[in-house]
């Protein structure tokens, strides 16, 4: 056969090959969340408007509960091909992704209108655009409510009750900083691990909203919920570069479409389910505390002035600031 001949074969070969790969593809989608948890059932969702609209070439696999680890580890397979998609607190990408670390800055954010606006804007796309230089799309981002305290002994009702509390968090260094800054010990797990480390005592307290506080069970062991809400870090939802790559043009546009449109159904479920969470944990016999939140965001300096040092987080922060 003549070279040429060869050559032209083996291009006809791996152009099947990649479009064989584009027909057809299974994303395998990685969540720590049960089944019926707004993020899970979104994902979900965008997987179906994917398949219909490709005619159910392209379909959505969510393995939840944790099944392909926590979410520092899946991050890492996700980076390096193993998992094609991951919905994940913005937090643990904190340390990879530093323009991350500006949407969990506490009491950053006036609303959660003002943070919708801020991330369905161009500062959230700005953000998302930082993931690829480190092997991942940024698709969308997906409400995460307000986080508070809560404590298995002694409820937190003013700042200095936080003083030298074991509380858990996520493994962030914004996050550990920021538990610094409240006086408090922090302690960083994963999600995981938070149930038996509350329950044997190797924490005292942890954070989180309604709906986690409530379906890891959470509140079964750490009865006293202190209403701090010091943080509207949302979930991120991204795509490995490796396995995106891999998709023609147009199946990459209608997986980005998907992701956006999949928005407007977990704002939905979100609203829905940070209700009926909180009644549950109330009827579960929890004490709900209310505190001033002015003393705690005014302990929040040191936290901004580690973080927000450089002019490119100085430009972030203030024109999240600016948008009304
Ligand atoms: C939940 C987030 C989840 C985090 C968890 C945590 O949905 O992604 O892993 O908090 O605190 O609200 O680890």
């Amino acid at each position: 056969m003549k070279f040429t001949k060869v050559l032209g074969l083996a291009l006809a070969l791996a152009l099947s090959a990649s479009a064989s790969y584009a027909q057809s593809v299974t994303l395998r989608s990685a969540d720590i969340h049960p089944d019926g948890y707004p993020t899970v059932e979104a994902v979900k969702y965008m997987g179906e408007l994917l398949s219909q609209r490709t005619n159910g070439r392209i379909k959505v696999q969510v393995m939840n509960n944790s099944v392909l680890g926590g979410e520092k580890d899946t991050i890492e397979q996700t980076r390096f091909g193993v998992i094609d998609m991951n919905r994940v607190n913005a937090a643990p990408f904190n340390n990879l992704v530093p323009e991350t670390v500006v949407l969990g800055l506490p009491f950053l954010f006036r609303s959660t209108d003002h943070m919708h606006k801020v991330v369905d804007g161009p500062i959230g796309d700005k953000i998302l655009a930082a993931f690829e230089p480190h092997g991942l799309v940024g698709l969308a981002y997906y409400d995460s409510g307000a986080r508070s305290f809560y404590t298995t002994k002694k409820p937190i009702e003013k700042l200095a009750d936080l003083k030298g509390m074991k509380i858990r968090v996520q493994q962030s260094d914004l996050w550990i900083a920021m538990m610094q800054a409240f006086g408090a010990n922090p302690t960083p797990m994963p999600m995981g691990e938070v149930y038996s480390s509350l329950e044997t005592g190797v924490v005292d307290g942890a954070e989180n909203n309604w709906p986690s506080y409530e379906s890891a069970r959470h509140y079964e062991v750490a009865k006293n919920y202190t209403l701090t809400e010091h943080s509207l870090n949302p979930e991120i939802l991204v795509m490995s570069k490796i396995a995106y790559d891999k998709l023609t043009p147009d199946d990459q546009k209608a997986v980005r479409q998907a992701a956006k449109d999949s928005v407007v159904k977990m704002r939905e479920l979100w609203s829905a389910r940070e209700k009926a969470s909180e009644e549950k944990v109330r009827a579960g016999g929890v004490k709900v505390i209310k505190v001033n939140k002015e003393e705690f965001s005014a302990a929040m300096k040191p936290v901004y002035d580690k973080f927000v040092t450089d002019a490119k987080m100085k430009d972030l922060l203030t024109q999240i600031q600016d948008v009304k």
